[in-house]
């Protein structure tokens, strides 16, 4: 099983690079892996497994943040309506997108920086993701919200990208231009 001694953290080369796509179908060891990033999210949320192997609670994860630069993630989010999202995801893609931005109000957070950064992190309120499963096959899910929001942090990652490049260095808590007003 993965714990936090598996995760990089900021300085990690791995989290600047632009990951590989994944040839398909995936093999067997890249199946496992992408089965193992799910796993440490379910167990990151379960408070006795958590509080055991002192695993931080994460709803996603991409594979550089294990230091494999493949095109790879894992969320994993159940919603306050009790709507779960499970996604074990290679080569996501956002095909299409809102104008209209969100962000989250308490800022974002992430495994791989042990530090509190904030500021809003604009992000697209609705997107609709292509990927392939771990069976190989094609999916497309349209999301909002945290869902929407996580998938788009967890892709970034693939490009390199941390969240706290994307907060406006002069106004770390202006409101994005996209964000419609109240
Ligand atoms: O957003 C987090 C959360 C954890 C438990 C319950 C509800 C929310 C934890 S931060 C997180 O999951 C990161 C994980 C990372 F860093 F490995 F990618 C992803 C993330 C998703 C959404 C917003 C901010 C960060
Ligand atoms: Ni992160």
């Amino acid at each position: 099983m993965l714990t936090m001694e598996d995760i990089v953290r900021e300085g990690h080369p791995a989290l600047r690079k632009v990951s590989k796509e994944v040839t398909l179908p995936p093999s067997e060891e890249e199946k496992e892996i992408l089965q193992k990033m799910m796993e440490f999210l379910k167990n990151s949320q379960d408070d006795e497994l958590a509080e055991k192997y002192k695993l931080r609670a994460g709803i996603g994860l991409a594979a550089p943040q294990i230091a494999i630069n493949k095109r790879m993630i894992a969320i994993y989010l159940i919603e306050e309506d009790g709507k779960v999202h499970e996604y074990a995801w290679f080569n996501p893609k956002i095909i299409s997108h809102s104008v209209e931005e969100t962000y989250l109000e308490s800022g974002e957070g992430c495994l791989s920086v042990d530090r509190e950064v904030e500021g809003y992190v604009p992000r697209y309120a609705r997107i609709r993701v292509k990927a392939y499963d771990l069976s190989g096959k094609e999916v497309s899910v349209k999301l909002k919200g945290l869902a929407a929001i996580a998938v788009q942090h967890e892709i970034d990652h693939l490009d390199g990208i941390m969240f706290y490049d994307r907060i406006n260095k002069e106004d770390p808590f202006k409101i994005p231009d996209g964000v419609p007003k109240k």
